[in-house]
């Protein structure tokens, strides 16, 4: 019934349009959403986590990470053998068109090394993520405690 199966796509259609019409097109393409830093005591690295939505029509690959609050920020994934928890550094990360990538623990996250401001829990950080091909996306984290999520 090619009538009912329309009549079941004009809200999502609609919907498009105003998502379009709310923000610009370029803002919609690729966003963050509920970034959070993890922040752990002293000098001990922060872990970042977040999903990427590509909401494009191209791959995207996130290169790296900045942000004025840390010296450097890594690429990580977790990786568990033989019981032994372990990570290392990732090059990049790839989200195809119309999918998105969550990093989350246990599994891929930013690493926030070498603090270089003051931070507390309840504050948020400006963070720059980097691609390949595209300019970096501003995002704001918010800062929670370990025994978050
Ligand atoms: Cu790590």
């Amino acid at each position: 019934m090619p009538a009912l199966s329309f009549t079941h796509r004009l809200p999502t259609l609609l919907l498009g349009v105003l998502l379009l019409a709310a923000g610009s097109a370029a803002a919609a393409e690729l966003e963050a959403t509920d970034a959070k830093l993890r922040l752990l005591p002293g000098d001990l690295p922060g872990a970042g986590y977040f999903t990427l939505h590509n909401n494009g029509d191209a791959p995207v690959a996130l290169t790296g990470a900045a942000s004025e609050a840390f010296d450097k920020v890594m690429l990580h994934v977790s990786t568990e053998e033989d019981g032994m928890a372990d990570m290392h550094a990732v090059d990049a990360v790839e989200v195809a068109p119309d999918d998105a990538f969550t990093f989350a623990p246990r599994g891929h996250h930013l690493m926030f090394m070498q603090r270089s401001a003051d931070l507390a829990v309840g504050d948020s950080v400006a963070v720059e993520l980097e691609f390949q091909h595209r300019d970096p996306l501003s995002v704001t984290f918010d800062v929670v405690s370990p025994a978050e999520r």
